[in-house]
């Protein structure tokens, strides 16, 4: 009728949804800020792939820039190997004209950080109708609060009584339970797998993995195909949430924390890097003594009550022969030193088992996973987990970084949940049953 609404397509039905859409995401930021929560608008994720010395130099010095308050999602590797960071809006002009002037090109992995986190946090509000009733109907492709995944292991348990139970291993710092499942199917102290997700709180697709694993290990405990077998000599624990105050902090204050939530007088900074707080190589090289650094190693060893739990229960239990932690992103399958240089004794044999548990992923999507020792293969690491499982005599020690390769980073979509587990499975079931068949 001549007459031209100026904003475009508003009439139609799509036109309203987006504008709904809209509203609904600026009223969650208004929310947001309101709740004090950290927010990432105009914050970009680039990518540096040093090509020399002087570059991977260049880079490097670019970590103790604590006024420039970047955030590395990969931290350097060396030569030819990609860094990410994530870049607050206010740095991002002196940081890319820096790169410019020492001719270091790069590239933006992510325009808006902001942007994919209002987006998850959309995908987590569709559809939420209270606590799970039941694992059935529980959602596997969505990211859940910590109530309820710990609801989840209760229905778990509660389903499956015979077969699935629940440890109190601990208390994290802020006093929340530290709950493990146990898969058993009778014995006492039978030779065990360990897997543990979430260590690291941002990295989402960890735990909600880890609650996928659960609910597989139960669908498949009578199957041979899946882990009748394994759970007929073996018990499993699965430690899904293992850092809960900072998971909880990611959904409430800052979807970028890493640490724990611990408190330190002489410092304002809080947390400690729960992946290199363990009795092995402590606060050497590929650790930081800096409180305020993402990699602080803490005061001394274990003096984190989430890593100190599992190393008493390690210990107390005796007879765990597989401990798999589980990380993310990079697509990699890792075994021990990070620490040293030094092989472990049980290189090959490690290599070997990689080698195919990696194979074993990649057969169901196609997804490219690099394997090797974590200091040949990410950098040196010192007070890391799986060195301290290792040196306790635990052979079959194995870290993941999973999905993906820096496209989404640690915000992976929850499209991306199922897939991701479904062939870290197949990955998990390999070294589970190499366990099994290999005793020592
Ligand atoms: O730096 C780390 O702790 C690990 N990378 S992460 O992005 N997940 O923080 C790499 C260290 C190697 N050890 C393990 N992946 N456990
Ligand atoms: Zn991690």
């Amino acid at each position: 009728m001549g007459f031209k609404r100026p904003w475009g397509a508003l009439g139609t039905q799509d036109g309203l949804f987006r504008l709904t859409m809209r509203a609904l995401v600026l009223l969650a930021a208004l929310v947001a800020v309101a709740a004090g929560t950290e927010t990432f608008i105009g914050h970009q994720v680039l990518r540096v792939t040093p090509t020399n010395d002087e570059e991977l130099q260049k880079v490097q010095e670019l970590q103790d820039l604590e006024e420039l308050q970047l955030d590395f999602w990969l931290a350097p590797r060396g030569l030819g190997h990609p860094v990410d960071i994530r870049v607050p809006f206010p740095s991002l002009q002196p940081l890319k004209a820096h790169l410019e002037a020492n001719g270091i090109s790069y590239s933006i992995m992510i325009e808006d950080v902001q942007t994919l986190v209002d987006d998850e946090q959309m995908e987590m509000l569709r559809g939420r109708r209270g606590l799970p009733v039941s694992t059935n109907t529980f959602d596997y492709a969505t990211y859940h609060s910590l109530d309820e995944i710990y609801t989840f292991m209760d229905l778990l348990v509660a389903e499956n009584p015979n077969l699935v139970s629940k440890l109190e291993i601990g208390r994290s710092t802020e006093n929340r339970p530290l709950y493990v499942l146990k898969f058993s199917k009778g014995g006492t102290n039978r030779p065990a797998i360990w897997i543990d997700t979430g260590i690291h709180s941002r990295e989402w697709v960890t735990q909600a993995s880890g609650v996928w694993f659960a609910k597989k290990i139960v669908q498949d405990h009578e199957n041979n195909e899946g882990v009748a077998s394994i759970l007929d000599k073996m018990d499993i624990f699965l430690e899904i949430v293992t850092n809960p105050d900072g998971f909880v902090f990611t959904q409430t204050q800052n979807r970028m924390w890493r640490k724990t939530r611990s408190r330190r007088s002489g410092s304002v900074c809080v947390g400690v890097d729960p992946n290199r707080n363990w009795d092995a190589g402590f606060g050497g090289p590929g650790a930081s003594g800096n409180a305020c650094s993402e990699t602080y190693h803490g005061p001394y060893a274990n003096s984190e009550p989430e890593v100190k739990s599992i190393v008493d229960f390690v210990k107390s239990h005796g007879n765990i022969k597989a401990f798999i932690s589980i990380h993310s992103y990079s697509q990699l399958l890792l075994y021990p030193y990070g620490y040293t240089t030094t092989p472990v004794p049980d290189q090959k044999e490690l290599h070997e088992i990689s080698e195919k548990a990696v194979a074993a992923l990649s057969s169901l999507y196609g997804t490219n996973y690099k394997y090797g020792s974590i200091i040949t293969t990410i950098y040196q690491a010192s007070g890391g987990t799986i060195d301290w499982t290792y040196n306790q005599g635990i052979k079959y020690s194995f870290t993941f970084e999973l999905r993906d390769t820096g496209r989404y980073g640690f915000l992976l979509p929850a499209k991306q949940i199922v897939p991701t587990a479904q062939e870290t499975w197949l990955a998990l079931k390999v070294i589970m049953q190499y366990t099994l068949d290999h005793p020592y």
